[in-house]
């Protein structure tokens, strides 16, 4: 079966092929599908978002569409960037340009907690609809840590795995990150659909 994941991100495609790849699944990017949509992520909910995206692409194919909207929710700032992560230091900014806002940001905060929050909406060719949470929590640094993943990565040291998400594998990020456990908890919901057909 094929699911287009409906986001223009390559990483989220790649962390997302990881996790359903093995399950006999073939993942491909909207891109890869031929489907070009830009869709304005008008939700004030992660969810809303999530259903948003996958709805857009889902109305342009044939196959299963999943869309991911996640962010970073840092407590002192009571609950920013959130659904705002992507855009936060403006459309176009690069990582690094987040980072150096977000640490600007927390410089005189105490409070460091953060958690990264998923919502994913997944669509079945006849319309039918399943949204899913997931959630990881952890701490924002003072300076970035690690070279891999994207996004805050480098300045999120999670509690679980006691490193910054960007000095994790893939596959141990995968195991506990917010994106990790909403694909998971998807899975187990898309399992028992597919299974009591
Ligand atoms: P699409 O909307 O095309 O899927 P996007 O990157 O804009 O791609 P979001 O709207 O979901 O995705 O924005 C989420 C932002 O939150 C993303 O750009 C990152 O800056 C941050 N983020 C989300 N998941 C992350 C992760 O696992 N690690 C680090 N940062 C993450």
């Amino acid at each position: 079966m094929n699911i287009v994941v409906a986001t223009k991100n390559k990483n989220k495609v790649f962390e997302i092929a990881h996790i359903f790849e093995p399950l006999g699944f073939t993942v491909m990017s909207q891109e890869d599908a031929g489907i070009d949509v830009d869709v304005e992520e008008t939700g004030d909910t992660f969810a809303k978002n999530a259903l948003i995206k996958a709805r857009a692409v889902a109305m342009l194919c044939d196959d299963c569409v999943l869309a991911d909207d996640s962010g970073l929710c840092v407590e002192a700032l009571d609950g920013r960037p959130g659904v705002y992560s992507a855009r936060y230091a403006g459309p176009g900014a690069t990582d690094i340009e987040k980072i150096e806002k977000l640490l600007l940001e927390m410089q005189d905060k105490t409070n460091r907690k953060a958690k990264f929050v998923t919502n994913i909406a997944f669509i079945f060719p006849d319309g039918r609809e399943v949204v899913t949470q997931g959630e990881v929590h952890g701490r924002i640094l003072r300076e970035p840590i690690g070279e891999n993943g994207f996004g805050y990565d480098p300045i999120f040291y999670s509690d679980e795995l006691e490193k910054t998400f960007a000095q994790a594998e893939p596959d141990e990020k995968n195991s506990i990150s917010h994106r990790g456990r909403a694909l998971s908890a998807l899975y187990d919901e898309i399992k028992e659909i597919v299974g009591d057909e």
